[in-house]
């Protein structure tokens, strides 16, 4: 069983995922320091491995984008975050989120721009997390300020973890945001980690309550 809580940080591509896991790692890292027990969160990039080990199937050309061979990349991601595979731990970011098995994942957030006007500059004028523009236009562009409005990934979260609680929806306009949602997430992370230690002590305690 795991020790630390594996997260999924999930939305349209834009609202701020990749910012989002970035500043909650290093919130773990410094609030780690005066909480009695660390809780070492690590990023998994999914854009990141997929481009580093050429996990790509083909190349849609009208919506500029990469199709991800997801059977290599579930093999390959297995190894470490799968049911005991390790501490756990795991900040994953992707904007697919229904593709991982249910019991890999404790929470999914799913990060929401409501501001329309404000994701249409994001996907038109910001960078990625390599530096490069993003420069989303055409059929592209259209499909995924759609996608925001209509909530998809939500909707896709909730098909997938249809237990109560398990999907958060959070709102990512302003930097505020960001920072008012690490610290959600990472209240949720400390109470996770409390409960689970009681949870598997509770169940050492019965094992050996037995005759
Ligand atoms: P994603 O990983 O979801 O594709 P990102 O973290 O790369 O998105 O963010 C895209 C851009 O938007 C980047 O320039 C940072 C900015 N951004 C994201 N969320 C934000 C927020 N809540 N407030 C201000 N800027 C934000």
């Amino acid at each position: 069983m795991r020790k630390f809580p594996n997260i999924i940080i999930t939305g349209t591509p834009g609202v701020g995922k990749t910012t989002t896991a970035t500043q909650l790692i290093e919130l773990a890292e410094t609030e780690s320091a005066s909480f009695s027990e660390k809780i070492p969160l690590k990023h998994l990039s999914i854009n990141k491995i997929a481009k580093q080990h050429n996990f790509y199937e083909s190349y849609d050309s009208e919506l500029q984008t990469h199709v991800i061979d997801e059977e290599k990349l579930l093999d390959h991601i297995e190894d470490v975050i799968a049911d005991g595979a390790g501490d756990g731990g795991w900040v994953i970011d992707w904007h697919v989120c229904d593709v991982f098995p249910e019991r890999w994942v404790d929470l999914v957030v799913v990060l929401r721009c409501e501001d329309t006007q404000v994701f249409y500059e994001r996907l038109t004028t910001s960078k990625n997390a390599d530096g490069e523009s993003r420069g989303y236009e055409g059929k592209k562009l259209e499909e995924n300020v759609d996608a925001e409005i209509f909530g998809t990934v939500a909707e896709e979260a909730r098909e997938a973890w249809p237990e109560q609680g398990q999907v958060v929806e959070l709102k990512s306009v302003q930097a505020e945001d960001v920072e008012e949602n690490c610290e959600r997430i990472w209240e949720w992370c400390k109470q996770w980690v409390k409960n689970n230690a009681e949870k598997q002590s509770g169940e050492e305690e019965g094992d050996g309550g037995g005759d």
